[in-house]
């Protein structure tokens, strides 16, 4: 992505996923927040953004992180949200095995409590296992663990897939990660 997307991309993400009080705009309980108000409110907060901008950030961001509705009106994160949102994900069957990527010095706490959400709503998986170690590699050395997420389904776990193609689980004990 251009620069001033990646910048645009990391703006948008903090406002809305994380602090959308940080330019004065709410998001509703479903994550989503009116088109005109937040470009009225980027532009009043020393990020002026037009229209065809954001639509840019929208189509050619690198993970399609954002999402209009139906008529454009509204846009909301497809995933990643630390503030309270329900996101209408449907329970879906996962594929036999996801990846999760993390850093080498996180390996003796998740042997012992598995993969945590932390601040997010949801553990990330990954369909690729690329993926997974690009997402490892944020924090330090990267490993790639396997989620037997098809073991975790059978024994009721819940698994969701995000607009972008994220996959998302509460919480993953270690008995089904392959270390
Ligand atoms: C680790 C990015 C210690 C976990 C990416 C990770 C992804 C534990 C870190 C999305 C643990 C949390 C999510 C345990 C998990 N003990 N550490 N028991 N359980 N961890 O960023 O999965 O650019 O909140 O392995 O591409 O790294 O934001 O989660 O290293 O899709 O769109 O705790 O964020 O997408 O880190 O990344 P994060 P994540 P965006």
């Amino acid at each position: 992505m251009a620069n001033h997307l990646v910048k645009t991309s990391k703006f948008l993400s903090l406002v809305l996923r994380h602090e959308p009080e940080r330019i004065g705009i709410t998001i509703d309980a479903q994550g989503w927040t009116s088109v005109s108000e937040l470009l009225k409110a980027c532009d009043a907060h020393g990020f002026p953004l037009t229209c065809e901008e954001l639509q840019a950030v929208v189509s050619n961001n690198d993970k399609k992180r954002f999402a209009f509705n139906a008529d454009g009106s509204r846009i909301r994160a497809s995933q990643g949200h630390s503030v309270q949102v329900e996101l209408d994900y449907t329970p879906l069957a996962p594929p036999g095995i996801l990846y999760h990527g993390t850093a080498e010095r996180f390996l003796s706490s998740i042997r012992q409590t598995g993969l945590i959400k932390g601040k997010r709503h949801h553990v990330h998986l990954s369909q690729e296992e690329l993926t997974a170690r690009a997402v490892g590699q944020r924090y330090g050395k990267p490993v790639v663990l396997e989620v037997k997420s098809d073991l975790m389904h059978n024994d009721g776990y819940q698994f969701y897939r995000s607009a972008n193609g994220v996959w998302l689980t509460e919480h993953v004990p270690p008995v089904y990660l392959k270390l």
